[in-house]
């Protein structure tokens, strides 16, 4: 059968499919992929409204791509307070949001309590706010840290409040790219092992690739098929995130952004392979706005949320420091042809505009 054949008849497909996938023109691949994206969700297009807040950005950890640890090019190293956070959520709480999403850097001065009391505080204060995080890479940084198995370490979270988990950390499960461009922190074995026993607690999860730097596109198509067969025994992923490559401030010598036309192959691509994830989000952070708009139209049915501060992306060059007004992100899909909506952290629809 050509590929053709199986993408008319909505076959699953392989690694082979899924490599030579990239060589069908940019609208062809967008053809199907929005053929799946309108099968699944229609032509709604999924938001929230969350607040981003970065703890820490001092780390342990090397990574090659990082703009926004503070032990490399960023002299600039911050530690929030636990009364700074709470000030934060307090004051987002005014805009209505329903997510905190909470990545730190893998700071080894803090104690393991810094990290966990924090949920439990917000937990308190604010009982509705969903929780999302600590990635994979954290837990692991946690767990050696702190000698804890990742399911001691698990169950702690879920004790202190976390709902779920963001996908970050996973970037590309290439071992050999891998090595290169985070040698050191969460193997990708290690990332897929605690979204497992994450997922086997019953609970949900989001997975991203880092694509646009060193790797081929052979690797982001390995990346993609080691999340759908784990998706497969546990079906615990809300949602797959392609994060664009910024090339700013790194040490990753990467010069020229991967183009348009990548991305919106990568996330056709994605839509098409991931027949098991539910959503595919064009995080508009790294994909700039205009690109998640379009994105909707090759596979994309979320653009992630109002965020309201980025400090990750916007320090290796992206637009995305300052978030976006709700009513902004409502007005951008409704005039792109599409239906927004406004989810809650784990998808349930909470507004159709
Ligand atoms: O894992 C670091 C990435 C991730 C750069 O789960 C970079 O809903 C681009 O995972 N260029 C953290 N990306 C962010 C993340 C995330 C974001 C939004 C939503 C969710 C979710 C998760 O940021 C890291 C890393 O892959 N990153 N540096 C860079 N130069």
């Amino acid at each position: 059968m050509t590929l053709i054949e199986k993408l008319e008849n909505g076959n699953r497909l392989n690694y082979e499919d899924g490599v030579n996938l990239f060589d069908l023109d940019v609208l062809t691949l967008g053809h199907y992929a929005n053929k799946i994206r309108v099968a699944k969700h229609q032509k709604k297009t999924y938001f929230n409204i969350n607040r981003h807040i970065n703890p820490t950005n001092i780390c342990k950890d090397v990574c090659q791509f990082c703009a926004y640890s503070a032990s490399r090019k960023n002299p600039d190293q911050y530690t929030l307070s636990h009364e700074e956070i709470l000030e934060t959520v307090k004051n987002s709480s005014k805009n209505g949001i329903k997510e905190v999403h909470i990545v730190s850097a893998h700071n080894p001065h803090t104690g393991l309590e810094w990290y966990m009391d924090i949920f439990k505080k917000i937990k308190k204060d604010f009982p509705n706010i969903h929780i999302k995080a600590l990635t994979a890479a954290e837990i692991h940084f946690l767990s050696t840290q702190y000698n804890l198995s990742y399911e001691e370490l698990i169950d702690t979270m879920i004790k202190s409040g976390v709902d779920s988990m963001p996908g970050g950390g996973a970037e590309i499960f290439d071992e050999t790219v891998r090595k290169r461009i985070c040698g050191g922190k969460v193997s990708s074995k290690e990332w897929l092992e605690i979204h497992k026993i994450w997922h086997n607690k019953g609970k949900k999860s989001n997975a991203t690739m880092l694509f646009g730097h060193i790797e081929t596109r052979e690797h982001r198509v390995d990346h993609i098929l080691r999340l759908r067969e784990l998706q497969d025994i546990t079906g615990g992923f809300n949602a797959f995130i392609p994060l664009v490559f910024q090339t700013q401030n790194n040490y990753l010598k990467v010069k020229e952004p991967v183009t348009a036309n990548e991305i919106l192959k990568t996330y056709a691509v994605s839509r098409i392979l991931l027949d098991n994830i539910p959503n595919i989000k064009a995080y508009w952070a790294t994909s700039t706005v205009k690109l998640a708009l379009i994105a909707q139209e090759f596979g994309a049915n979320d653009v992630d949320g109002t965020i309201e501060k980025e400090s990750i992306q916007s320090a290796a060059g992206a637009k995305s420091k300052h978030g976006v007004a709700q009513n902004e992100f409502v007005d951008l899909i409704k005039n792109s042809g599409f239906t927004p909506v406004e989810r809650d952290s784990v998808y349930n629809e909470l507004k159709i505009y």
